[in-house]
């Protein structure tokens, strides 16, 4: 345990020997990197001593891998699971410097698009702090998810370079560099006893090299590992030696190629598109992984390859990393020796998929001749579990004989990646049990009915260190007086707060926490932006990726639409708003383009309108990332979760927010009916088209978005605004968004849903207006909240898919 003297002692050694400065003269940089290296070396300890004890206890672990780890900042979490976080702050402060403009110095690691991601560093961050022996397997993309800067309310992309300046917090592993090949032709070979062998000619070399991030558990001396692969070239490459001038380009060509591998992360999570860098992506971080583990299970447990699956679980993170099927399958057979039939049954048993999304467009589907040039031997693979896969349904359920293209793995020369996911593994989960259900009797039906033991659901959590304790420490010590501190280790102990719902020195504690975080949040907000936002106005947020189905739209033509009643009517008793979003866009998704567009259009009018005062204010913040996610959380005061019902899976922000005392309004969509199912009806806000409406209306051709057009004026002033008419002062052109509401009959159910929304944020309006009422919402939706703490989900995992017992 540090004292802010020794900590002092520690910083000054640091900067001395490291850096060659002293506390005065470090700029916060320095400063930064000092701190940092103070907490590397203090986890590296237990990041040996955990590996060794996994090695002693030779117990099941779990390898999560997905292309995408969304883990923003470091330095403070790391800090705060080492229980360094206060003593490092005090310290700064009592050396005259400033915490957050050293923890600002940190470039967040911005691996992942957006939900997926997020889950996946929430997860490690709770598989670390349960105990578990979990390890992550990811890239290390060079570039992150772009940055983006709005020039005239357009978004523009920049390249994310995160690793600019020294990353502190990974370590890099050469001499654990492994091969990944690619291309080339395959030989076949029959052995003495009959079998088949097959080798490898001609193939392009890729050196994956790993750099291990550590992964800290909170209090309790767990470090596990995020190991992130680099693509690079072979260091030795004989294939140089060409002996034909074709080759020698060749071979100029797959060094050029070598280096994308690893370079950037795709940034559009909404459209589904057969890039080949993209396979070579996936299949770089599956082949890589699964070296991996078989090295690692070789070195760490006693038993046979044949028993992989009663020692090791692999949990893929969506389709991406599906070819992990057919590369084990390799592995075993090409390498190990393994009949196909040995090799399946161990696969079948190692591998667990989850599914995070329904919506069509975003399903993988490769085409065949792709996966055929680049890596042919996993495409024979892929296509003998087609076949066995087909003939197995054709003979055993002849009933199902004529959904055999529906469910084949090969079809209309597409691998689709979903069914070999389902296929290959033990375990397929659904995020939240709406999206579960969705897939059990729609999405997935036909493998429901064939495998029902497969199917189970997981409903997302997400760290409550991070998202609560990190983020809010004003709200947590609040908590933490009224219940104790045990809710840190047991979330569900939040529940407690729910003795406080009536005492009134609790409910205003509450609330002079979010008006001070609302101040905090307003500094920003000017900061950035210029503009002054009115404190006392209700915080109305909505800060997530833009998607059409996410509906930004609805929740912009709210804005219009109150514009519209105070431009009518100036003397209009409104309780003040500020509307706040921050989204980024998928670069080639043009009409979430148009949206952003928009909304900086309507905030242009609104915040400069003299007649509106402060009574309306519209914010965009520029580049939403997990840091700048940070910052608003603690200030919302509405969830805007508005998705069109069905199509959200599970959501991760709706979570977020209820636990810094948000009160939700949203769609019976994804997690938010699991939240309205603790808080109940009073305490939340739900509005609109429920999921089996929905599914309904498409199965029926969708509603009458025209009708609806011609029959509210409120609508039909708003559209006619976007079609070229007066918004304000100022002339508007939004044809497409006008065009594509109308003449593709709104898809996302805007129009439909608009008039159940505004009413409901009349009732919200006047809701706010009793701030005892209020706060007592907030208390409860705080108080519920540990049941989705990332804790709950990855005792669930890890209880009925992965069987793992925590280290002892
Ligand atoms: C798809 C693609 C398509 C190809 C290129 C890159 C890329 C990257 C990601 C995706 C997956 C999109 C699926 C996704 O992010 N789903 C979200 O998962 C969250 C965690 O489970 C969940 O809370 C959200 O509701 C769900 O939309």
């Amino acid at each position: 345990m540090y004292t802010i003297k020794t900590f002092q002692q520690l910083l000054t050694d640091k900067l001395a020997k490291h850096q060659g400065t002293t506390v005065e003269e470090a700029s916060d940089k320095d400063l930064y990197y000092a701190v940092a290296s103070i907490v590397k070396e203090e986890m590296n300890e237990n990041w040996l001593k955990t590996r060794q004890k996994y090695k002693e206890q030779d117990e099941r672990q779990v390898y999560y891998i997905s292309m995408e780890f969304l883990i923003g900042r470091l330095m403070e979490s790391n800090l705060l699971n080492c229980g360094m976080l206060d003593v490092c702050t005090d310290t700064l402060k009592s050396l005259g410097r400033d915490p957050e403009a050293v923890y600002n110095q940190e470039h967040d690691a911005a691996l992942g698009n957006g939900g997926l991601g997020r889950l996946a560093a929430c997860f490690l961050d709770s598989i670390a702090s349960l105990r578990y022996a979990g390890h992550g397997s990811g890239i290390r993309y060079r570039y992150g998810l772009f940055e983006q800067r709005i020039i005239h309310g357009n978004q523009v992309e920049l390249p994310d370079y995160w690793l600019k300046e020294d990353y502190p917090w990974e370590t890099r592993k050469p001499e654990e560099a492994l091969k990944v090949q690619f291309g080339g032709e395959v030989h076949t070979h029959r052995r003495f006893d009959g079998s088949l062998e097959f080798s490898y000619n001609d193939v392009d070399i890729v050196r994956a090299v790993p750099y291990d991030v550590q992964v800290a558990g909170y209090d309790n001396d767990v470090v596990n590992t995020l190991r992130l692969w680099s693509a690079e070239l072979p260091p030795e490459d004989s294939s140089i030696l060409a002996d034909s001038e074709s080759k020698y380009y060749h071979h100029l060509d797959h060094m050029h190629s070598i280096e994308q591998i690893s370079g950037f992360l795709y940034p559009d999570d909404s459209h589904y598109e057969g890039k080949e860098l993209r396979i070579k992506q996936q299949y770089f971080l599956v082949s890589a992984t699964l070296q991996n583990i078989i090295r690692e299970y070789k070195e760490r447990h006693r038993a046979p390859l044949h028993k992989l699956h009663e020692k090791i679980v692999i949990q893929i993170n969506d389709t991406h990393p599906s070819l992990a099927v057919p590369e084990l399958m390799r592995i075993l057979m090409d390498d190990e020796g393994f009949s196909w039939e040995e090799a399946w049954e161990v696969t079948t048993q190692t591998i667990a998929y989850t599914n995070h999304t329904t919506l069509s467009e975003a399903l993988e589907k490769w085409p065949v001749d792709m996966i055929k040039n680049l890596l042919p031997r996993v495409f024979m693979i892929i296509y003998e579990i087609n076949e066995r896969f087909c003939k197995g349904i054709w003979f055993d359920h002849p009933e199902l004989r004529d959904r055999i293209p529906e469910v084949a793995v090969i079809a209309h020369d597409q691998v689709h990646m979903a069914h070999l996911a389902i296929v290959g593994s033990f375990s397929v989960n659904g995020v939240a049990k709406l999206h579960t259900e969705i897939l059990k009797n729609k999405e997935m039906k036909p493998f429901y009915d064939l495998f029902p033991e497969k199917f189970n659901n997981k409903t997302n959590g997400i760290t409550h260190r991070r998202w609560l304790l990190q983020v809010n420490p004003k709200l947590s010590d609040v908590i933490t007086e009224a219940i104790g501190p045990q809710w840190i280790k047991q979330p569900s102990k939040l529940i407690g707060l729910m003795r406080y719902s009536n005492d009134q020195p609790f409910l205003d504690k509450i609330s002079s926490v979010k008006q001070h975080n609302k101040l905090v949040l307003a500094q920003l907000i000017k900061e950035r932006t210029g503009i002054t936002v009115n404190e006392n106005s209700i915080f109305d947020v909505q800060i997530k990726r833009l998607h059409e189905y996410k509906r930004q739209l609805l929740n912009i033509f709210h804005v219009i639409y109150l514009y519209n009643e105070l431009k009518d009517n100036p003397a209009l008793d409104l309780t003040p708003r500020t509307f706040i979003f921050a989204a980024k866009a998928a670069p080639s998704y043009h009409m979430a383009k148009e949206v952003i567009k928009l909304i900086h259009h309507v905030a242009s009018v609104v915040n400069n309108d003299k007649d509106i005062g402060d009574k309306l204010k519209v914010i965009f913040l520029e580049n939403y990332n997990v840091s700048l996610a940070e910052k608003i959380i603690p200030a919302a005061e509405l969830s805007e979760q508005i998705s069109t019902a069905s199509k959200e899976a599970s959501g991760t922000g709706n979570m977020k927010m209820m636990m810094n005392g948000a009160i939700t309004v949203g769609t019976l969509d994804g997690a938010n009916i699991e939240i309205r199912d603790l808080v109940g009806d009073p305490n939340i806000f739900i509005f609109g088209l429920n999921s089996e409406e929905v599914l309904d209306y498409y199965a029926h051709g969708g509603y009458n978005a025209k009708g609806i057009y011609h029959t509210d004026e409120r609508v039909r002033k708003i559209m006619d605004q976007l079609n070229g008419g007066e918004f304000g002062s100022q002339e508007i052109e939004f044809k497409d968004i006008f065009y594509h509401i109308l003449y593709n009959n709104d898809p996302y159910f805007v129009l439909k849903d608009f008039d159940p929304y505004i009413e409901t944020h009349e009732l919200i309006e006047r809701s706010y207006r009793n701030q005892k009422a209020w706060q007592k919402m907030s208390v409860a939706n705080i108080a519920y909240s540990g049941k989705f703490s990332s804790d709950r989900t990855i005792h669930e995992y890890a209880s009925d898919i992965w069987k793992l017992k925590p280290l002892k």
